[in-house]
């Protein structure tokens, strides 16, 4: 089932700017229906009246020149990404105070919900099938030289209830590399920032991998590898890359899937595995290893708790 390609998009890839028209004159926004919120805003979801295509739309609240800059770089960096593991951008329209994206519209709920509900019974097969379709994204976001830099199971879009095809959201703090940029933004949840992130060192492609690293893990166990008892034990356990699989959660997981996360969860950046390398790794590769995990009983589903 997880060989089928992700169902595209139901429009073809768009060339977006911020028009200064107004939205409701072209969509009708369903207030009520609140899809997701974010650091930014709510998404909702919308209709566009001419064509009667079912869309998101995101509200970002952008006040000043400043915040609307922010916004039109993630509307240029999802102009450069054409990928079905990437949600795409369908419009966008400016305003004084916010600046709303029209997105492709997916059912599906967040994978962070999959993993913290405990009827969903996530099995290590599951957890490839995700883990192959972001990094496949990623694969394809590095190419392009972009860095998504905030990945984290909240930004990871499940397309409906019934398959396991996912989609990437979120390109507010994605960039263009460039070598040699040191990175401050404030984060809300310190619990993916990579070692380098919270350095304030150089971020690359690998920053991304390490943020793969620390889904993998709580996809295969449902907890979080470096959760301290407050954020700064939090951080002080990502610079010191103290995590292990101690937990009675991986009695059942495969060798190759400790592996795949001990060449993620590596402080050193360039140690770590990059997205063509983790394509290529046995656990997201090995037919006879799929084979083997499809046959096997589920694991026990866990809760993560946040805060
Ligand atoms: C949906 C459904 C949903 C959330 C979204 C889309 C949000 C997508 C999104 C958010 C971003 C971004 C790109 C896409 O940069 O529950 O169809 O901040």
């Amino acid at each position: 089932h997880y060989t089928t390609p992700p169902p595209a998009a139901p429009f073809n890839h768009r060339i977006v700017s911020a028009k200064p028209n107004q939205i409701r004159n072209f969509y009708t926004i369903n207030w009520q229906e609140v899809l997701g919120g974010g650091r930014f805003g709510q998404v909702h979801k919308c209709v566009e009246n001419s064509s009667g295509l079912t869309l998101a739309a995101k509200i970002i609240k952008a006040r000043n020149q400043k915040e609307k800059d922010m916004v039109k770089n993630e509307i240029q960096v999802m102009n450069n990404l054409d990928h079905a593991n990437l949600i795409q951008l369908y419009a966008a329209y400016e305003s004084r105070n916010d600046i709303i994206l029209v997105l492709e519209y997916v059912g599906g709920g967040e994978l962070f919900d999959r993993i913290i509900d405990e009827n969903y019974k996530l099995m290590e097969l599951d957890a490839v099938v995700f883990i192959k379709q972001i990094c496949e994204g990623l694969q394809y976001m590095h190419k392009m030289s972009v860095l998504h830099l905030d990945l984290k199971p909240e930004n990871i879009l499940c397309v409906n209830r019934i398959t396991n095809r996912i989609k990437i959201i979120d390109f507010g703090l994605a960039r263009i590399y460039k070598p040699r940029e040191k990175l401050k933004v404030n984060f809300g949840t310190p619990e993916f920032l990579a070692p380098e992130i919270v350095n304030y060192d150089f971020v690359s492609f690998n920053t991304d991998m390490w943020s793969l690293g620390v889904i993998t893990y709580m996809l295969l166990s449902g907890l979080c590898p470096f959760l301290g008892d407050d954020d700064n034990e939090t951080l002080n356990n990502i610079l010191a890359c103290q995590w292990n699989f101690e937990e009675q959660e991986f009695i059942d997981t495969s060798e190759e899937a400790k592996d795949f996360i001990r060449r993620l969860l590596v402080v050193n950046r360039s140690w770590r595995m990059g997205a063509c390398e983790a394509m290529r790794h046995p656990w997201l590769s090995d037919p006879v290893l799929h084979h083997r995990l499809h046959t096997k009983v589920k694991y026990h589903c866990h809760f993560y708790i946040t805060e």
